[in-house]
């Protein structure tokens, strides 16, 4: 068997450059560890930046997303109970974040996939990689009981954090990274979104964020212990602090429901230097993580499938290696921006345990500063909306 790309890992940043290159004419296989149902029904992100609605539109999978997803042009900040407005959309220029999760961002994209008849393998197993140094890798794998080879022009790591496409990276790489002593405890609950915006919080008890999924779905979190054991908490006690945390003083709160869903993320920050090696190519949380609280992990994998796609059918149409050989450093420059960003939120936002009378004066005076300036608030709205990126592909 041989393909032009063999792509492990059919999150996001897989299936949506299985979806760039087919419209290039540029053939693939894509290969997943899960079954069709886990990778669809795992509760993810829910905000879209303004480039990635963009990309989806011009590419032809963006119809479902402008006819169930929310635009939103605002977000609110709350502190010490007071709501801030942030109009995004009048500070950056018109752009906007879409919440639309992941779960049908992903549905989109297999659907698209099937419609073309390239191959999409779910419950692959035993994978390894071979010859990434060579002019033909190969990935070797289990399928329906099957052993197969897989020889390849280039292989494309889209296996997430705890995938096994880093490590065969080889030992030249330097890994970045921060863990946070705190975690996210986040809920679906069957509740009408008693706001149109999102609402980050910052709450002498931690931080708390309102989000949504449909006008029937509200999704929200908390801060807890990086090891808290979501067993220990009863829907009654989630709601008790999320109410604590959330309601404002003009009377704002979430609308109360029965919770569907409910677990605990660790966060961290991490990035991998080079995200290539030879002809393997790494690409979303495979070779970076953010904290959520900037809303970009997904954002950052289709920017880095965006830039790959363009490299590899640039090698395609004209043989010229120039957009691969820099494509780990074009792609880090956002990554590194996008770090500092998710770190910067989640500094401002969190309740650190550790944390000096002199932290907590400093971090209340930022939360003054961010919500009193005019040009502070454009700085958030900029990178909250994403930075720049040319869509043209
Ligand atoms: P994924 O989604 O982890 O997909 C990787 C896929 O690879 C498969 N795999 C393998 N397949 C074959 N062989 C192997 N050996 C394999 N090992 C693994 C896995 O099964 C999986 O299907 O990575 P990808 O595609 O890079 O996408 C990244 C995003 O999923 C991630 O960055 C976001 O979910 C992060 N995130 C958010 N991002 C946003 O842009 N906006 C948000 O609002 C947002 N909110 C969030 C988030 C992540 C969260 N959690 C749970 C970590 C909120 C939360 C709570
Ligand atoms: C979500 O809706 O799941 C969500 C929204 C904003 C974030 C993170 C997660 O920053």
């Amino acid at each position: 068997m041989h393909t032009q790309v063999g792509i492990i890992g059919a999150g996001p940043a897989g299936l949506l450059l299985a979806h760039l290159l087919h419209q290039k004419g540029i053939d693939s296989v894509v290969l997943e560890r899960r079954d069709q149902e886990y990778v669809i029904d795992r509760v993810r992100a829910g905000v879209l930046e303004q480039f990635t609605a963009d990309l989806m539109t011009q590419t032809g999978v963006g119809e479902r997303l402008h006819r169930e997803g929310m635009r939103h042009d605002d977000v609110y900040l709350s502190v010490g109970g007071k709501r801030h407005h942030v109009p995004l959309a009048e500070l950056t220029g018109g752009k906007s974040i879409y919440v639309y999760g992941q779960n049908e961002v992903v549905k989109d994209l297999m659907n698209a996939r099937i419609a073309t008849g390239r191959p999409l393998h779910y419950e692959v197993s035993d994978l390894s990689i071979h010859g990434i140094d060579s002019a033909k890798p190969s990935i070797r794998f289990q399928h329906n009981g099957q052993q197969h080879e897989l020889t390849c022009d280039f292989i494309a790591g889209c296996d997430g954090f705890h995938g096994i496409c880093r490590s065969a990276l080889g030992d030249h790489v330097t890994t970045y990274d921060r863990t946070y002593p705190f975690g996210w405890l986040g809920i679906l609950a069957e509740a009408a979104p008693s706001s149109d915006a999102l609402v980050y919080t910052y709450h002498q008890r931690g931080f708390a964020l309102f989000s949504m999924r449909s006008p029937k779905i509200t999704r929200l979190y908390f801060q807890v212990p990086p090891d808290e054991d979501i067993a220990n908490w009863s829907d009654e006690a989630i709601w008790e602090e999320m109410l604590k945390r959330l309601t404002t003083d003009d009377g704002w709160k979430p609308n109360v429901g029965p919770i569907l869903n409910k677990n605990v993320t660790a966060m961290r920050s991490f990035v991998t230097e080079p995200m290539q090696a030879g002809r393997l190519f790494l690409a979303g949380d495979a070779a970076h993580i953010v904290p959520p609280t900037g809303a970009k992990g997904l954002n950052l994998a289709a920017a880095d499938v965006l830039l790959l796609g363009r490299a590899i059918a640039a090698y395609y149409a004209d043989g010229k290696t120039a957009l691969l050989d820099s494509y780990s450093s074009d792609a880090l420059q956002r990554v590194w921006k996008a770090q500092r960003f998710s770190w910067w939120m989640t500094h401002t936002l969190h309740r650190f345990p550790d944390e000096n009378p002199f932290d907590h004066k400093r971090q209340l005076a930022d939360l003054d500063y961010i919500t009193g300036s005019k040009a502070a608030l454009t700085s958030l709205a900029e990178n909250y909306v994403g930075l720049p990126l040319d869509t043209s592909f």
